[in-house]
């Protein structure tokens, strides 16, 4: 039933893979009609066999071909990224919806008409690169824009704080999360002791520990997260007058997430789950989209909202800045070649046009070096600007030379400035704003190995974030907490983590603590608290509605994948008409039956089935539907994986519908529903039933109920309440 039209772009302003080939990446190869040849060019007439003396004999030295192709083989890995090791990627564009000319002079962000091409890398943190996409963890949002002034790289994350302040601590961090030591587990997991001894340790771990417990820790897709580039930024327009700026990425789809027990189980059934629907969607042509926005602050109110702008373990509530929507990201796709394109990319923060700036936040300070340093290992050298994937569409010019993997010859015999042999070429730019040139500020201060005081509270916004989830997702949060707090062996290191928690909200603490074996005494009036800033108050809130998922749109159902279980007999009429309405409305039905091939419905029509009950599962899908048909229902019926569906889907809060007989299979599954009567229709939390002939309206109802992505109200009930 589902459709994967051909892969090549168009549509919305996108090209045809051949036509971006052209115009951007010659280097890009196809072999069609190509003879095979060695490294060297030389034609190879057999590549089955080594060179041997006799066909039973030792192999011969002589074998170029053999030695140059295991030669290559063996040195095929390089080392896996330190952090973000696990990713996907994705070409598309970038444009601007109206010129940011009054706050920046960046071309692509001044010019509507401008397509800027744009890599993006999507990414977990902890686990190595083969771990499963749906581990609780960050998600990396890398973005690469191909600007005609050098290439912008924005290194975001889909959460807007991070967990530290400074650089120095970063090595400390990801020693803590990353498997311990001894025995390298677990993979891919911050459930474990060394992590949790470091948050008790270090307590600006706090707001962003509860953003990685939350569901934002769980992403549905990455096509269904936010982005946040972290830091404050400075954008400069083209008299020299600069604002700060926090840039987002924000999902058309809305963001949404996965619970915790389906995370674990596609894990398992499918560790590429994310992959895998990047990948699909692009091919099928459901290109990912967000849009850009901006909080733009004026210089002087760095301190005006109660922390330090500079302090990356705080965001700023959109409920005091409201985000700008600016432009539109699309990726449209998929690269040729895993290896060149998503792991040879090399993002750096520090890689910025004129136009934007950096602040001394001094986390970012730290990876303007970090990003840079580490590709001389991960890609051999100093040379890695000259792959592909990083080279800019921007013409480069200048007197770098040599090191392992340079590719340029230089034909100039002066490769140095100032020189009269070349007439002193490649010539200087114009300053700002044509060239770049850093945002001259003033410096006052005594060299000083300290936290700025501004730095001090870590507790104000972990509360607000506590305080703006819903209630789904406030015990989410809770249990994701006492999930990881179990895990660790030591109870010294629970105990710490529990007064932090405390610090945050006395009573979530305690909800946590009778789940983790540590005794909770009664709040102390003298128990110390960390500093709090001495700041001006800000704009104190009690709750920021942005921060809660549950706020994110829930106005359709574009992309959501639906799942039909069907047997030989089923009601072709019924599964042909929602399959339609579902389809019409952007969602992908696939049926799932016991064998791949035909079977003939009911009516004696053929129905295809995309996929059996061995390969296929609820987790893959975000709700499933029962058409009627009494001989498929009563097959369904015997079938174990059918009733295991169901229940997972009910567990999992998805949408479920059924019409006429399929409600059968509902309560064969323990599922509390009422076989219709006549023309009922009824809507029980998410679980959409419809008797004879009602096929229509039900679903108008099921698509509504479909929008809602979780009915978490059902979440935590036996399916038989
Ligand atoms: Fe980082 C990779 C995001 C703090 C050092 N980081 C990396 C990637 C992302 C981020 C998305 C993967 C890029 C890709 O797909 O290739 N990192 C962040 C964010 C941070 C952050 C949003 C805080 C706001 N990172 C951070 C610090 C340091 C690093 C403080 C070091 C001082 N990050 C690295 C790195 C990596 C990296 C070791 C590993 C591979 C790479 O850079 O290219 O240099």
């Amino acid at each position: 039933m589902s459709s994967l039209p051909p892969a090549n772009g168009g549509g919305d302003g996108s090209q045809p893979r051949d036509a971006v080939d052209a115009a951007l990446e010659p280097f890009r190869r196809r072999p069609e009609n190509r003879e095979l040849t060695t490294d060297q060019g030389i034609p190879i007439a057999q590549t089955d066999d080594s060179l041997k003396g006799g066909p039973r004999g030792p192999t011969l030295l002589e074998d170029f071909h053999l030695r140059e192709k295991i030669m290559r083989f063996d040195h095929e890995r390089i080392p896996e990224r330190v952090v973000h090791a696990r990713g996907s990627g994705a070409h598309g564009f970038f444009r601007v919806y109206e010129s940011l000319e009054e706050y920046t002079s960046a071309d692509f962000l001044c010019d509507p008409s401008a397509r800027t091409p744009v890599f993006v890398r999507f990414s977990t943190v902890v686990g190595s690169r083969g771990s499963a996409d749906t581990a609780r963890d960050v998600r990396g949002f890398a973005t690469k824009f191909y600007t005609q002034r050098g290439n912008f790289d924005l290194v975001g994350n889909n959460m807007p704080v991070f967990f530290i302040q400074d650089g120095m601590k970063f090595p400390d961090l990801v020693h803590a999360v990353k498997p311990e030591p001894h025995h390298e587990m677990p993979q891919a997991a911050s459930a474990h002791d060394t992590f949790w001894d470091f948050v008790s340790l270090v307590p600006e771990t706090m707001h962003m520990v509860l953003w990685v417990m939350s569901d934002r820790g769980l992403p549905r897709s990455y096509r269904m997260m936010e982005g946040f580039g972290v830091h404050t930024f400075r954008l400069v327009n083209a008299a020299g007058e600069a604002v700060l700026c926090k840039f987002h990425w924000k999902p058309l789809l809305g963001a949404h997430s996965l619970v915790w027990d389906e995370a674990q189980e596609l894990a398992g059934r499918d560790p590429d789950f994310h992959r895998r629907d990047l990948w699909d969607s692009i091919e099928r042509g459901d290109f990912p989209e967000y849009e850009l926005g901006l909080q733009i602050v004026a210089e002087k109110d760095q301190l005006a909202y109660g922390f330090d702008l500079l302090d990356p373990t705080k965001l700023l509530p959109e409920e005091l800045v409201p985000v700008r929507r600016v432009g539109k990201l699309t990726l449209d796709r998929n690269p040729d070649n895993f290896f060149a394109e998503t792991e040879q990319v090399a993002f750096c923060v520090g890689n910025v046009v004129p136009g934007i700036d950096f602040t001394d936040d001094p986390l970012l300070q730290a990876r303007l070096f970090s990003y840079l340093d580490t590709q001389i290992t991960r890609l051999g050298g100093p040379n890695f600007a000259e792959f592909p994937i990083n080279r800019p569409v921007a013409p480069v010019h200048n007197h770098q030379q040599d090191g392992f993997g340079h590719r340029a010859i230089h034909t100039a015999r002066a490769l140095y400035h100032p020189n009269s042999i070349e007439g002193n070429r490649p010539s200087l730019a114009a300053p700002h704003p044509a060239g770049f040139t850093h945002r001259p500020e003033i410096l006052v201060g005594q060299k000083t190995r300290e936290r700025s005081e501004s730095f001090g509270d870590h507790f104000t916004q972990a509360r607000l974030f506590l305080r703006s989830q819903s209630a789904p997702e406030r015990r989410h949060l809770r249990d994701a907490c006492r999930f990881e707090l179990a895990k660790v062996e030591r109870l010294a290191i629970r105990e710490r983590v529990v007064g932090l928690l405390r610090q945050v909200d006395d009573e979530f603490a305690r909800e946590v603590a009778v789940a983790i074996g540590v005794t909770v005494e009664p709040p102390d009036a003298e128990a110390p608290r960390t500093r709090a800033p001495d700041l001006a108050k800000g704009r104190a809130l009690a709750a920021a509605p942005s921060l809660s998922l549950s706020n994110s749109p829930l106005d359709s159902i574009r992309t959501r994948k639906i799942a039909a279980l069907v047997t030989a007999g089923v009601r072709s009429d019924e599964l042909d008409l929602v399959t339609t309405a579902l389809c019409g409305a952007g969602a992908h039905v696939e049926v799932i039956g016991e064998a791949l091939g035909l079977v003939r419905s009911a009516e004696g029509q053929p129905v295809e089935i995309d996929h059996t009950f061995a390969t296929a599962a609820s987790v893959f899908y975000d709700a499933i539907y029962v058409p009627g048909g009494a001989a498929s229902v009563e097959r369904l019926v015997a079938l174990a994986p059918a009733l295991r569906f169901v229940r997972e889907a009910f567990a999992h809060a998805k949408a479920i519908g059924a019409t006429s007989e399929g409600v059968l299979l509902l309560r064969a599954a323990g599922l509390a529903v009422a076989v219709p009567e006549g023309s009922r229709l009824t809507d029980e939390r998410g679980v959409v039933v419809a008797g004879e002939g009602q096929a229509q309206a039900f679903v108008n109802q099921w698509i509504e109920a479909i929008k809602k992505h979780r009915h978490f109200d059902r979440e935590g009930d036996s399916p038989t309440r």
